[in-house]
């Protein structure tokens, strides 16, 4: 990729090179996790859905956030990339912003009265304010950008790979990077994240798994297998993957959606076999 004034331009080589690396994922994960799963070390919960709410099917989930009694999620695809504040039991959306048609926008986090936003190979970070949208800073970012979270000190970002970064909010500099494995092996591909009761929760792209991490040593505490969610939603795009997770704490609602999903699934989960 190349980024001239901010643009971001993919080269036909970085275009390969990532259909290289979706072949290879798309290979290797079910395998990974089945090999892993087979191996019995690591818990697997299952879920049963105890409600439904509207999402709307043309977002391109990539950052979900309940704060406050609002959802709270930021979209990509250039050109369509968002940040919105809904409310979850109709989708009646509040307040609305759209990216610059240069970015793809990416995970979500709020820090007190701000809203950070991630780009995904813009190496650019939007701060606003969480009240009215207005841009507020920005901050470089020297990854690619795909999840965000935050444990109350520490923003947590994940960029596809199997690596997790901690980061200070005031500036953004990394201050500590874990790698994520399951049984010993990186688990890649990390992308939406929350921040849940002492542990961050990763969904991996292009899989029906939710990854259960313990943020001091990466090591997978549990897994949770959403397989057959997908299925009971309308999906019209080979995009539309399972990607977004959002914790009610006042509520201990377990919210979970997909990308171009028509449906947020309020999941409770099962406790491994
Ligand atoms: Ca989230």
């Amino acid at each position: 990729m190349t980024i001239v004034d901010g643009y971001e331009f993919e080269s036909k080589r970085t275009h390969m090179t990532r259909l290289l690396r979706l072949f290879v994922t798309l290979l290797s994960l079910p395998i990974l996790v089945g090999t892993q799963l087979a191996s019995a070390q690591t818990p697997v919960y299952g879920y049963e859905v105890i409600g439904r709410f509207p999402h709307e099917p043309t977002a391109y989930t990539q950052g979900l956030r309940f704060h406050d009694g609002m959802m709270y999620e930021g979209t990509g695809r250039r050109g369509q990339s968002l940040l919105k504040r809904y409310q979850l039991e109709d989708g009646q959306v509040a307040l609305s912003k759209r990216l610059g048609n240069r970015y793809f926008g990416e995970g979500i986090e709020i820090v007190g009265d701000r809203i950070y936003q991630l780009t995904w190979q813009a190496h650019m970070v939007f701060v606003y304010d969480l009240e009215t949208f207005e841009q507020l800073d920005t901050f470089f970012n020297p990854t690619e950008g795909w999840g965000l979270t935050y444990d109350g000190s520490q923003l947590i970002l994940s960029d596809g790979s199997a690596n997790l970064y901690f980061v200070d909010p005031g500036n953004f500099v990394t201050d500590r990077k874990i790698q994520v494995t399951l049984d010993g092996n990186p688990v890649p591909s990390l992308n939406e994240l929350e921040y849940i009761d002492g542990e961050v929760w990763a969904n991996i792209w292009q899989t029906d798994f939710i990854v259960r991490i313990d943020p001091a040593s990466g090591k997978v505490n549990a897994l949770v297998n959403l397989t057959g969610l997908s299925a009971q939603t309308v999906r019209t795009d080979p995009e539309a993957v399972l990607n977004g997770i959002a914790y009610d704490v006042e509520g201990d609602r377990l919210l979970v959606t997909g990308k171009l999903w028509s449906d947020i699934f309020q999941i409770r989960l099962v406790d491994p076999q």
